[in-house]
């Protein structure tokens, strides 16, 4: 009911709707409405309310709840079902749980502040209060568990190429699963499997964005890495308007991505995204680092780099560039 009188109110910015006229197409009493419109004004809303006029909706705050979300949310699966949380450790644990319960491909965590929100390796993700995205989405992909890791870059394509249009600034990949502006970080990404005997049951996609954060509000340890949206732009953003950006992007190229059933359909798209090709990197894997330039990224996702031994392939690593 809140969510309806919400919609009504929200499309008639220009006018007052009287509490008559909820009453009469909800089939609800005037205390109830009341009692939702204080809802609202207490969840941000400002909503003017005079008598013998009604309502009107003046302002809408900065929310990621799943009305915030789904108001004109273009896509047939991605966020369409949206946990929405205040608090929580991670999404991605929440996201996990709830796939493991037979929750649908598209399924979306979103919560306004983790007090464990995680990196790759276990490294901390900070996740404050209120201005940023920490997010993670169901995926039920039909691959081949060596694919997995590909998710991830077709996410950052995803979620770059939404940044780029929503800054009006070019974001740029650096492999794997980082996006940044002018070498800050801005969003990573963790992408977590879930197995049943040597098959993908589900992928948890997390995504963490800051949004709204200015400098100072970063801790001093990442301060002189990190960015956010309104660092890049000089003003604060809509978070929900980014998520919903996102996920159009995302859908668009998952639904590519999985019906080609290989990484190559997305590959040019990813290089035109990238800020790793073209540099000097050093990566640290399994079998230790190595060094050279960046040349390309082939068919499965693995960074090509030339060294003085000649090309090497790295499939997974931290890189430095
Ligand atoms: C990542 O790991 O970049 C993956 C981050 C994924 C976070 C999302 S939020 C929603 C979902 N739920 C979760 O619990 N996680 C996902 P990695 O490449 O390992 O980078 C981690 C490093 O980034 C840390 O060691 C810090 O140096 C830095 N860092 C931490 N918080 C940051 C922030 N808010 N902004 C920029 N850099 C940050």
């Amino acid at each position: 009911m809140k969510e309806q009188i919400l919609k009504l109110l929200r499309a008639n910015p220009d006018n007052y709707i009287s509490g008559e006229e909820i009453c009469r197409r909800f089939d609800v009493s005037r205390t109830a409405i009341w009692k939702h419109i204080k809802d609202l004004q207490e969840e941000g809303y400002q909503i003017d309310a005079v008598r013998n006029k009604g309502y009107r909706l003046v302002s809408i705050p900065d929310l990621v709840t799943a009305a915030e979300i789904l108001e004109g949310l273009q896509t047939k699966r991605m966020g369409q079902h949206i946990v929405h949380l205040k608090v929580v450790d991670s999404t991605n644990v929440v996201a996990a749980k709830l796939a493991d319960e037979g929750e649908p491909e598209g399924t979306l965590v979103i919560s306004d502040q983790q007090t464990g929100g995680k990196g790759r390796r276990g490294r901390p993700w900070f996740s404050p209060p209120g201005t940023g995205i920490w997010m993670s989405l169901v995926l039920r992909p039909q691959l081949p568990m060596a694919h997995a890791p590909q998710l991830t870059l077709v996410a950052a394509v995803a979620v770059s190429q939404a940044l780029t249009e929503v800054t009006g600034s070019q974001a740029g990949i650096k492999w794997p699963n980082d996006i940044l502006f002018d070498d800050r970080k801005c969003c990573g990404i963790l992408t977590e499997m879930n197995m049943e005997s040597e098959e993908i049951t589900s992928v948890i996609l997390g995504i963490g964005i800051n949004v709204n954060q200015v400098r100072s509000d970063f801790p001093e340890e990442i301060q002189g890495i990190a960015t956010s949206l309104r660092e890049i732009t000089g003003h604060p953003i809509p978070r929900a308007s980014v998520v919903q950006r996102i996920l159009e992007k995302f859908e668009t190229l998952y639904d590519q991505y999985v019906e080609n059933g290989s990484f190559a359909c997305i590959r040019d798209q990813w290089k035109k995204q990238s800020i790793t090709l073209g540099r000097h990197v050093s990566a640290a894997t399994s079998r230790g680092i190595i060094t050279g330039v960046a040349v390309d990224i082939d068919e499965m996702g693995a960074l090509v780099v030339e060294t003085e031994q000649g090309q090497q392939k790295v499939y997974s690593a931290d890189i430095q560039v």
